[in-house]
């Protein structure tokens, strides 16, 4: 194995890790891409891509020899993982090493949303305290009943951090798990129960609008949503109805339906915290994202085995 496709943009520094062990092709840096598909195709053994970017089944129905694809990200949700496995194609992602940081950016953004700070820093930067006195209370985070949708990796540790907030947890998620909290097989009856619905499952069309009118409205006028996991587990057009009819309090949004683009009505609500998907982007949990997206590569280029496959090419991985 030497060729590889790189999908997306990566670090000069992966991009020379790569370069001594793999020759490789970057799409970015491609005019006609079709053009090489057709032509060398057949040479590229392994691909690198990002969550964010995937990579399309078409793409990799003209890779003929394809035998990895190593992904930057937890979520895999851009590559269909069923299709690879089939064709004896074995998919890495990067999990773990991003679970502190997501759980610290979802306290973050329960924090805001309670104490508003968003609201509260505009206050003071648009003159409105001088004018208006002191800003309006805000709600406490102690003490509050927090629901979590997904309770995998990420969802423990969001849990477990968020203990020092006293709250009682409830979590929904396809079966019950071996954790100290309540479940929940129900979520629109757990999203009536509780007063935060924070949503960290994956993305993907077993999750695709699992938060929709009837979750958020159970939520209610007073709930908080926080969705750190993908714009796709939430319908979106139900939110905005949602939070301008007041049926939904709040929210808290790091991901959206269409990224990068997101509807001036979320903008614009002061009730509505919005983030550009950052929820692992700090400098060194994407270095540790980095590096485990090469170590797969470099590890199968040794040894036929890779470090963290996605649970559909398990198999796969103990065959090789
Ligand atoms: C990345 C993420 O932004 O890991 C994930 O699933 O959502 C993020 O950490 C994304 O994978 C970028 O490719």
């Amino acid at each position: 194995m030497s060729e590889i496709l790189i999908m997306g943009n990566m670090p000069d520094k992966s991009l020379s890790i790569l370069k001594a062990e793999f020759t490789v092709h970057r799409a970015v840096e491609m005019t006609n891409f079709e053009k090489f598909l057709a032509e060398q195709g057949d040479k590229i053994s392994a691909v690198a891509t990002t969550g964010f970017v995937g990579i399309h089944n078409s793409i990799i129905e003209k890779l003929k020899n394809l035998q990895i694809i190593s992904s930057n990200g937890v979520g895999y949700d851009s590559i269909d993982a069923t299709f690879c496995a089939d064709r004896g194609i074995i998919v890495t992602h990067t999990p773990d090493v991003l679970n502190a940081e997501v759980a610290n950016t979802t306290i973050m953004l329960f924090l805001n949303s309670f104490r508003e700070f968003s609201f509260n820093e505009a206050y003071v930067k648009s003159g409105n305290w001088k004018l208006e006195g002191m800003a309006p209370y805000s709600r406490s985070p102690d003490n509050r009943v927090v629901g979590i949708l997904g309770m995998g990796r990420i969802g423990q540790e969001i849990a477990s951090r968020l203990s020092i907030f006293n709250p009682k947890i409830l979590y929904h998620s396809r079966s019950p798990k071996d954790v100290p909290y309540t479940y929940y097989e129900d979520l629109e009856t757990m999203a009536r129960d509780c007063e935060v619905l924070i949503c960290i499952t994956p993305g993907g069309l077993q999750t695709n609008k699992i938060v929709n009118e009837g979750v958020l409205t159970a939520l209610g006028s007073t709930g908080t949503l926080i969705n750190i996991a993908r714009g796709s587990v939430v319908d979106q057009t139900a939110l905005i109805s949602a939070l301008k009819d007041k049926r939904l309090g709040y929210a808290a949004l790091d991901v959206f339906e269409n990224e990068p683009n997101v509807p001036d009505e979320l903008i614009h609500m002061s009730n509505v915290i919005v983030l550009p998907h950052v929820g692992s982007a700090t400098f060194e949990t994407r270095a540790a994202m980095g590096d485990l997206t090469l170590n797969n590569l470099i590890e199968f280029k040794k040894n036929g085995k890779v470090i963290t496959p996605v649970p559909e090419c398990l198999n796969l991985n103990q065959n090789t």
